[in-house]
């Protein structure tokens, strides 16, 4: 039986034509600045969003400890969003290796406000931790794919100037609110000291995330990927992947966003399930199991039994990702499944 893996866009397995491009990347030793394949990358990401430079690093995780940690000094706090990548699920690495505090704002799907920020920031005291960084997540994966608004990023952004504050964006799924909104990556990224992308998402590539930035901001990015044990040599055969996911997987994510929504709207009329289409922006998912006969578990291991794998998210909820290699045909048969689950 095919498995229909719904669990996330990380699954994604590079393609045969994406194989074949990395078999032939240039490479060199990266730790010297020397590996085209990285270099090119770099380049291209670093154009995409309008930065001066950027730098390839192993996971999205890195990407927003390292960028953390250029922006803050030990003792700072960080200001970010309660349901927030950095603050759930980075293991904590902010403050175990860097010595800054997170500081949670709670949104609404992923989304806060200018006037929360506000309240947030600490005034000078010798008891308190300086202020010092804002972090975005954009897409917001606990907030089931939602786009933050760039008007508000505006807002913040002004907020964050007058306080010196600076802004990182985790933009591990920038490219879907990009394409979702059609607004520019730079429109988003300019707003941001540092940014975050990842290409093992819905892009599709198997490794890697790019931080971009100002020049001296990358360079000292550098040294903590180094710090970390993150350089590495002859990454090209990697980056290769991203450049050829960059070149060729960047527009079809409509379609993982075509059968997200497609997903949601199949199921919002199913007994026992509850989720409103229009929450639905992007490539996720996340429905409530609202039967009391059937918990989320037993509803993942039905799935399951029938080929499809999801993600338990909390106690009754459930994640489903759309990505490439997930077909309409795919989303078709699991709606056909979930409605037979919870009519049984
Ligand atoms: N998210 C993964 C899991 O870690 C939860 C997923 O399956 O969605 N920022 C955001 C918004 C993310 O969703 C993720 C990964 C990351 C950062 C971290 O990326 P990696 O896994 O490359 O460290």
């Amino acid at each position: 039986m095919r498995l229909i893996d719904l669990r996330s866009d990380t699954v994604t397995l590079p393609t045969e034509e994406m194989r074949a491009f990395m078999a032939k990347a240039e490479v060199g030793d990266d730790v010297f600045g020397e590996d085209p394949s990285v270099n090119k990358l770099q380049e291209m990401v670093a154009d995409l969003l309008g930065k001066e430079a950027a730098l390839f690093v192993a996971s999205g995780t890195m990407g927003n400890e390292i960028s953390i940690k250029i922006l803050s000094n030990w003792g700072d706090e960080v200001i970010v969003e309660q349901e927030s990548h950095i603050f759930n699920y980075e293991v904590g690495v902010a403050s175990a290796f860097f010595g800054v505090q997170l500081s949670p704002i709670k949104g609404i799907k992923g989304v806060f406000t200018s006037e929360q920020v506000k309240d947030k920031i600490r005034p000078e005291n010798i008891h308190f931790p300086r202020t010092k960084v804002i972090c975005i997540e954009n897409t917001h994966n606990r907030g089931g794919g939602n786009i933050f608004p760039l008007d508000e990023i505006e807002r913040i952004k002004k907020i964050a100037d007058k306080y010196k504050l600076k802004m990182h964006l985790d933009g591990a799924r920038l490219f879907n609110a990009s394409v979702a909104t059609k607004i520019p990556l730079k429109e988003y990224s300019k707003f941001f000291d540092t940014v975050t992308i990842c290409l093992s998402k819905g892009l599709a590539a198997p490794v890697g995330s790019v931080i971009a930035g100002d020049k001296p901001l990358i360079d000292e990015a550098r040294r903590i990927r180094k710090m970390m044990g993150g350089g590495m040599r002859q990454a090209g055969i990697i980056a290769a992947a991203g450049i050829y996911a960059l070149e060729h997987h960047l527009e079809r994510l409509e379609e993982d966003h075509y059968n997200a929504s497609l997903l949601a709207k199949s199921i919002a009329d199913i007994k026992g399930i509850k989720i409103d289409p229009n929450d639905v922006k992007t490539n996720i998912v996340i429905f409530e199991v609202t039967d009391t006969r059937l918990s989320a578990q037993e509803v993942i291991e039905k799935l399951l039994k029938n080929g499809i794998k999801m993600l338990l998210f909390k106690e009754k909820f459930i994640r489903a990702v759309t990505h490439l290699g997930i077909e309409e045909n795919d989303i078709r048969y699991t709606s056909m499944v979930l409605d037979k689950i919870f009519s049984g």
